[in-house]
């Protein structure tokens, strides 16, 4: 059976689990990473040299980088009304994936460390803030993209709104107020949001405590 190494609080790991809760795919799944540790033992980092979660073991097939994973998965069951086969509609659903990676995860790391990870006393919250606005102007895009279609890429979901999902939880999650910080209105992403959150998958996977 498909092995998923990751502990359930990271974002990255979410992915293939929502995804996997998604298409029926069966999966055994190993904690590592954080308080798990594991993830620096040499025997992990001979699967995945970066020592980060997620990796996947599919029948002795190893690799690891989450939206790689989840791809893969789509492609090998054939899920492609999550992972269209249509060139041009394939390509637009990776260009988001990329684009959650490259560009909106990085803009919320300092918020999500400041938040979550700092005590306090040890906040620097004008580094909280400047996560927060740069994260705001980057959703303000995939508010526009939203405007008139119910998931990323159209009227159903796909890998897009996979890769996407689980910042769009934190955006909506952290404790913002602790460092002063309001966020903006931005309908579409919070319409999004409330129609990923109607979806058994996504709570079981995504809607947990933020450690
Ligand atoms: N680009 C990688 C990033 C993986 C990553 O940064 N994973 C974090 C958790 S979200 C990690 O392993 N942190 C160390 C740990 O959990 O011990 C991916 O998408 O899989």
């Amino acid at each position: 059976m498909l092995k998923i190494w990751g502990r359930t609080s990271s974002s990255n790991v979410q992915k293939p689990l929502w995804f996997c809760a998604e298409a029926g795919i069966p999966f055994e799944r190993i904690d590592a990473g954080g308080q798990f540790g594991r993830n620096r033992e040499p025997a992990y980092l001979a699967m995945n040299p970066n020592g980060l979660v997620p990796t996947i073991d599919d029948a002795g097939f190893i690799l690891w980088e989450s939206n790689a994973i989840v791809r893969y998965l789509a492609s090998k069951h054939a899920v492609h009304d999550w992972y269209p086969t249509q060139l041009q509609a394939r390509a637009l659903v990776e260009q988001w994936m990329d684009w959650g990676t490259s560009s909106l995860a990085p803009a919320l790391t300092a918020a999500f460390w400041g938040l979550i990870r700092t005590p306090q006393a040890e906040r620097d919250v004008n580094a909280i803030v400047a996560s927060g606005e740069k994260t705001a102007s980057l959703l303000a895009m995939l508010d526009r993209q939203l405007a008139g279609r119910d998931y990323v890429c159209g009227p159903a979901p796909t890998l897009a709104d996979i890769a996407l999902g689980i910042n769009t939880y934190r955006w909506f999650n952290l404790p913002w107020e602790a460092a002063g910080f309001q966020r903006p209105e931005l309908p579409a992403l919070s319409a999004w949001y409330e129609r990923l959150a109607t979806r058994p998958a996504y709570r079981d996977a995504v809607m947990i405590p933020i450690t």
